[in-house]
């Protein structure tokens, strides 16, 4: 990877409840397998890079406690961010209920965000389907996608589909300007 020149950097932060499975997606992402809880404080930054068509693209990855006794220090970035990924947990419908709450704060703010139903290795627990999510999302104009960090599923597709999108802007800006 050429360390010099970096084409595109984009932040992206990851919120929802606690243990959906936020940090345990990081993990994967970085090739990490031990995906034992820890509890995240507050927020934790983590650097991704990938090549995509060639252009080095940098990601700063904020992890976000799901803890609401942090939420005055997680406010300070939502507004800084270029996507903001939603994580519910698949098994526990509360979860998915309050991303309603972030939906909310999120349009308010303007910011880009995409939807993720995390944990979908267990079936058989499983309580929100694959169209109820993504109806919801569409309901919202926000896309919805689904991973398991147990089974590296859908993790390296997310990150991938977020870099394209954001790029294409980019891209799509400099050539109308
Ligand atoms: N079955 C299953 N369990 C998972 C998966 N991802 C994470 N877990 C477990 O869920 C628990 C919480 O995972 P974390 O990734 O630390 O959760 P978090 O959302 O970062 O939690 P906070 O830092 O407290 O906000 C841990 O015990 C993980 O091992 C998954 O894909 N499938
Ligand atoms: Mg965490």
């Amino acid at each position: 990877m050429n360390k010099n020149k970096i084409n595109y950097i984009f932040k992206v932060a990851l919120i929802g409840d606690s243990m959906v499975g936020k940090s345990s997606i990081i993990k994967v992402l970085n090739n990490d397998d031990d995906i034992m809880y820890t509890r995240t404080i507050g927020v934790d930054l983590h650097l991704y890079e990938t090549i995509i068509n060639n252009k080095t693209v940098q990601l700063q990855i904020y992890d976000t406690s799901g803890e609401s006794c942090f939420d005055n220090i997680k406010k300070i970035y939502y507004n800084n961010m270029d996507m903001i990924i939603i994580c519910y947990n698949v098994n526990d419908i509360n979860t998915f209920i309050n991303c309603k709450k972030y939906i909310n704060e999120i349009k308010r703010n303007k910011q880009n965000m995409i939807l993720i139903g995390c944990k979908i290795d267990t079936p058989i627990n499983r309580i929100i389907t694959y169209t109820d999510a993504k109806e919801y999302g569409a309901l919202h104009n926000i896309e919805y996608m689904e991973t398991s960090s147990y089974k590296k599923i859908g993790i390296k597709e997310l990150f991938n589909h977020i870099i394209i999108s954001l790029k294409n802007n980019i891209d799509m800006k400099l050539f109308n300007s």
